[in-house]
């Protein structure tokens, strides 16, 4: 069986649910109370695909960083180098989280170069309380002609799986 391993880096501000996604997605799990930690933490997540009828290993190994603002300045480049793959998040219900990503991708693609994205509008749990949706998602998907835009909730899980396999589908694509 084929292997391949891949380097996920998420970004996005403060609060927006990376830390609850990527718990979502490797231990299914959803924590009210989880702590913010300080630095970056890797999680690895072992998944298979089929593709062209060909049965394909993907370690995803999940990057997720955390801290001060200040803090993430100096540990950006040393975050970001070598990603492979990146999922965008914002908030559905703080606007200026969707725009945030904007700048973060400036800094970002001037360490890894343009890599698959995905980008995504979490807490849809709560969408009665939606700042923006999907005309705001789409216009930010086409300017970095993203994979896809998905709205996700961390806490019912709703299209966490999905954002990470389609991810991991096409990194795997780009090198079959
Ligand atoms: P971050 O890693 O991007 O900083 P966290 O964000 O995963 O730490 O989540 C920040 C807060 O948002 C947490 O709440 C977390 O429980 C909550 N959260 C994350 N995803 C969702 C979601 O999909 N729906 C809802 N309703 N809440 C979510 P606290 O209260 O611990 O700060
Ligand atoms: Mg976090």
């Amino acid at each position: 069986m084929r292997i391949f391993k891949f380097k996920i880096c998420l970004f996005g501000e403060p609060a927006v649910g990376k830390t609850s996604l990527i718990r979502r997605f490797v231990y299914d799990t959803f924590d009210e109370k989880y702590l913010s930690t300080i630095g970056t933490k890797v999680s690895k997540k072992t998944v298979s695909l089929e593709i062209n009828g060909e049965e394909i290993r993907v370690d995803m190994m999940i990057w997720d960083i955390m801290g001060q603002e200040s803090f993430r300045q100096l540990l950006k480049d040393a975050y970001f180098y070598g990603a492979e793959g990146l999922i965008g998040v914002a908030d559905i219900t703080r606007k200026n989280t969707l725009y945030a990503l904007d700048e973060w991708l400036k800094e970002i693609f001037k360490i890894t170069g343009e890599k698959p994205i995905i980008f995504i509008g979490n807490k849809y749990d709560l969408k009665e309380n939606a700042e923006w949706g999907e005309d705001e998602i789409k216009q930010l998907t086409e300017k970095y002609r993203a994979i896809k835009y998905l709205f996700t909730s961390a806490k019912t899980g709703e299209g966490v799986e999905d954002t990470f396999l389609t991810l991991a589908r096409k990194l795997v694509e780009k090198k079959i």
